[in-house]
C-alpha cells in the first residue's frame, strides 16, 4: 500500500508538471492529458492533489431558465457575467444545446451521430459533459428543464440539466457545467444519471476542445476509457495550464483572437514556446507568417511562473 501510495504520488507531481513544462503526459486513472495548450484534466475517482471533489449547487428554480430547448436544438447566447480565459482566448457567453452540451458562440446544432470531442466537425468551442441524444422537450423530459446561473459575486458561472430524459428510451440525467473564475477551470458534475442513448453508449461524448477543434481533452467516448463511465456524484475538473497561484498576462485578445492586435516581427521561435496558426492549429515548425506564440518563463519558484500569448510575425 505504501509502495503503491509513493507511486500514486510521484504520477500525480509528474502530472502536475506535465501540465506545466509540456513534457511526456502522464496517464493517471481518472486524469489526463495535457492537451498541446496545456490544459489537464482530474476527476473524483482520483487520489490526486487539484482532484475535484464533487460539489453540487443546485441552481433549478434559482437560475434563469432556458425553455426554448426541444429535442436536437439550441438557444442563447446567453451571458456568463463575467470574461472567462478558455484556451488563448476570452469568452463571455454560451450557447445551449439540447443534446448535452454547451458553446461558446458556435450555433450550430449537434445531433446524433455526435463527432468526437475534440474534433474540428462542427460545432466547435464546445464543452461536452454528456453529448448524447437527449430530449429536453416538454414532451421528452416532463420533469426536465435547463437552467443558467451567475452568482452574485460573478465568479461561478453554472449551465444546469435537471432530470433530462434521453429521446425515446427515458431514464434521468441531472447534471451541470461549472466556470470557475478564480482559477479559470471548467468542471462537469453528475448528480444522477440512469437509463442509456437510443442504441447504446456508442457516440457519447465528454470532453472539451477549443475554438478550431483540433485541441482539446476527451474524457469518454462511448464506454471508453470504461473507468471513465458517467456515475452518480462524479466530478470532472478541467485544468488551464496554470494554477491560480500563477500569473497569466497579455492573453486578453479580445475579439477573434487578437486577430487585430499588434504583432511583433520574430525570426526563429522563442524556445519553450508552442506556435498556434489564426484556426487554433498547432504547427511545429512554422514558416514565414503569422501566428499565436504561447510563451512560458521558467519557474523562479514553485508558484512563480510568466505565461503569456502574443501574435507575432516569423520573418525567415
Ligand atoms: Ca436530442
Ligand atoms: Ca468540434
Amino acid at each position: 500500500m505504501r509502495f503503491a501510495s509513493v507511486l500514486l504520488a510521484a504520477s500525480c507531481l509528474l502530472s502536475a508538471v506535465a501540465g506545466r513544462s509540456l513534457v511526456e503526459p502522464v496517464m493517471l486513472p481518472g486524469g489526463g492529458g495535457p492537451d498541446s495548450f496545456g490544459y489537464r484534466y482530474l476527476d473524483s475517482d482520483t487520489i490526486c492533489p487539484g482532484a475535484p471533489a464533487f460539489s453540487w449547487v443546485s441552481i433549478r428554480g434559482i437560475g434563469t431558465r432556458i425553455a426554448t430547448l426541444g429535442d436536437d436544438n439550441v438557444a442563447g447566447p446567453f451571458p456568463i457575467g463575467f470574461d472567462f480565459p478558455y484556451y488563448w482566448y476570452r469568452v463571455d457567453s454560451v450557447i445551449v444545446g439540447s443534446n448535452g452540451y454547451i458553446t461558446f458562440g458556435d450555433a450550430r446544432a449537434n445531433a446524433s451521430p455526435f463527432n468526437g470531442v475534440p474534433s474540428p466537425a462542427p460545432p466547435n468551442n464546445q464543452l461536452a459533459p454528456m453529448l448524447c441524444d437527449l430530449d429536453c422537450s416538454g414532451a421528452g423530459s416532463p420533469h426536465g428543464s435547463v437552467w443558467y446561473w451567475t452568482s452574485s459575486d460573478a465568479d461561478t458561472f453554472i449551465v444546469e440539466y435537471d432530470s433530462i430524459e434521453f429521446w425515446s428510451t427515458g431514464g434521468n440525467n441531472t447534471f451541470q457545467i461549472v466556470l470557475s473564475r478564480p482559477d479559470s477551470t471548467l468542471t462537469f458534475q453528475y448528480k444522477e444519471q440512469s437509463g442509456a442513448p437510443y442504441g447504446g453508449w456508442v457516440s457519447n461524448q465528454t470532453g472539451i476542445e477549443d475554438a478550431s477543434g483540433t485541441i482539446g481533452l476527451n474524457y469518454l467516448s462511448g464506454t471508453n476509457p470504461p473507468q471513465n463511465m458517467y456515475h452518480d456524484s462524479l466530478a470532472v475538473r478541467f485544468i488551464p495550464p496554470e494554477s491560480s497561484a500563477l500569473y497569466i498576462h497579455d492573453v486578453g485578445v479580445r475579439g477573434h483572437r487578437g486577430r487585430t492586435s499588434a504583432a511583433t516581427v520574430i525570426r526563429n521561435l522563442p524556445s519553450h514556446s508552442l506556435a498556434f496558426d489564426a484556426t487554433g492549429r498547432r504547427v511545429v515548425n512554422p514558416r514565414s507568417g503569422v501566428y499565436f506564440v504561447r510563451e512560458q518563463s521558467a519557474f523562479s519558484s514553485q508558484h512563480s511562473r510568466t505565461v503569456r500569448v502574443r501574435k507575432v510575425v516569423i520573418q525567415r
